[in-house]
C-alpha cells in the first residue's frame, strides 16, 4: 500500500514476531458498543456545532460500513471505529472530487505501490485501523471536500479451522491476503462541507508534528494523549514509532534504525529494537497538510525512540525516511 508500503512490512513484522513471543494482548472489545450507531442520521448535514467536536461512529464489518452519514461540516470529528470484522479494517477518508466511486479503486492502486497520488487526491486522512474486535476512538480533523470512506487494507477472513499463527518457532507469516477491501465493498460517498469551524486538535500538552520533511517531537513519559498534526505544507506523512532497548543511546538507535530500514524485508530486527515495546505503540494515522488526530501513547523514561514517515512523496517515489531523511530520535526524561 502506498500509504503503507514499507510501513506495512515493519509493522507487521514487528507484531507478529510480538505474538510469537507472546506479546501479543489484543482487546476484547467487551463493554464496547455493538450496535448503537444505527441512529446516526444517514444523510443531511450535522447540526451547528460550535467549536465541540462532532460525533461520528463508523461499524466496519466483513466487508462493508455502516454508521457514517453521506454528509458532514468540516472541523473537529469525534470518532468512535468499531470492527465487528474477523479482519483487520482502517477507516480512511480520501478526497475523490468528480471521480466515480467505481474508478477510485484502480485510481489509488499505484499509490498503495508507491506510486504518485492521483490529482484529486487533496485531502487524505485515515484516523483510525482497528484489529477484529477493537473499538478505536480518536479526535480527528476533516477538511472541506468530497471524499469516499474506504479501507484499502486486503487481509482476508481465514477459512473455517485454518490455522492463523504458527506456535512453534515458525517465522513471521502474514495471514491470508485478498482484495483490497474497497472492492469488495468498503466504500461509499463522504461529503464535507465548507464551515466556519477551526481546523485544530483541543489543545493537548503532547504533540508530534510532522513537516516537510521532519518530525517535532514533545512529549513525555507516562500515558498521554499525543496530538499529531501534518503541517506539510505539501505532503503526506504519518508517524511510525520505534522503541529501543534500554542503554541504546540515540546514535546506536539511528543506526540500528537506518540498517534495518535498507535491509530485506526477510532480514531480522535489530538487536537494538525492544519489539515488544514497539509493538505496543500505536502508529499514528496517515495525514495530508492541515489534517490530524489525537492518539492514545504510552513512553518509557529513559527511553530512546523513533519517530519515521514511510509515506512518498505525492510523485511518487521512495519512502520519505529514505528519501528526505524524515525521522525524529529521541529520549524522553
Ligand atoms: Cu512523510
Amino acid at each position: 500500500m502506498a500509504w503503507r508500503n514499507r510501513a506495512v512490512v515493519v509493522v507487521a513484522l514487528i507484531s507478529l514476531v510480538a505474538t510469537a513471543c507472546g506479546g501479543d494482548d489484543a482487546d476484547d472489545g467487551a463493554g464496547g458498543p455493538t450496535t448503537t450507531v444505527a441512529g446516526t442520521s444517514t444523510s443531511g448535514t450535522t447540526g451547528d456545532t460550535g467549536t465541540e467536536p462532532t460525533r461520528l461512529s463508523v461499524v466496519a464489518e466483513d466487508f462493508s460500513f455502516s454508521g457514517a452519514p453521506e454528509q458532514v461540516e468540516a472541523g473537529v470529528f469525534a470518532i468512535t471505529f468499531e470492527n465487528a470484522g474477523a479482519v483487520e479494517h482502517e477507516l480512511a477518508f480520501v478526497e475523490i472530487g468528480d471521480t466515480p466511486l467505481d474508478e477510485v479503486g484502480a485510481a489509488i492502486a499505484p499509490t498503495l505501490e508507491g506510486g504518485p497520488f492521483p490529482d484529486f487526491l487533496e485531502n487524505l486522512a485515515i484516523p483510525a485501523v482497528a484489529e477484529p474486535g477493537q473499538t478505536v476512538e480518536t479526535t480527528a480533523l476533516l477538511g472541506e471536500g468530497n471524499y469516499a470512506v474506504i479501507c484499502t487494507l486486503t487481509g482476508a477472513v481465514p477459512e473455517p479451522g485454518a490455522t492463523t499463527t504458527t506456535g512453534g518457532g515458525g517465522g513471521p507469516e502474514e495471514g491470508p491476503q485478498g482484495p483490497p477491501h474497497h472492492e469488495l465493498g468498503m466504500i461509499q460517498p463522504f461529503t464535507v462541507t465548507t464551515s466556519s469551524n477551526p481546523l485544530t486538535l483541543p489543545a493537548n500538552d503532547s504533540a508530534i508534528t510532522a513537516r516537510d520533511y521532519d518530525f517535532d517531537v514533545r512529549i513525555s513519559a507516562g500515558p498521554q494523549t499525543v496530538n499529531f498534526v501534518n503541517e506539510g505544507p505539501d505532503q503526506v506523512h504519518h508517524g511510525v514509532f520505534f522503541a529501543f532497548n534500554e542503554g541504546v543511546d540515540e546514535t546506536a538507535a539511528e543506526a540500528a534504525l537506518l540498517a534495518f530500514a535498507s535491509s530485506e524485508d526477510e532480514a531480522p530486527p535489530p538487536p537494538e529494537l525492544d519489539l515488544p515495546t514497539s509493538e505496543t505503540l500505536p502508529h499514528t494515522g496517515v495525514f495530508s497538510s492541515g489534517l490530524g488526530a489525537t492518539y492514545e501513547m504510552d513512553f518509557q523514561s529513559g527511553r530512546t525512540y523513533a519517530v519515521v514517515c514511510f509515506i512518498q512523496d505525492r510523485s511518487g517515489g521512495p519512502p520519505h525516511l529514505v528519501a528526505h531523511d524524515m525521522k525524529e530520535i529521541f529520549t524522553v526524561q
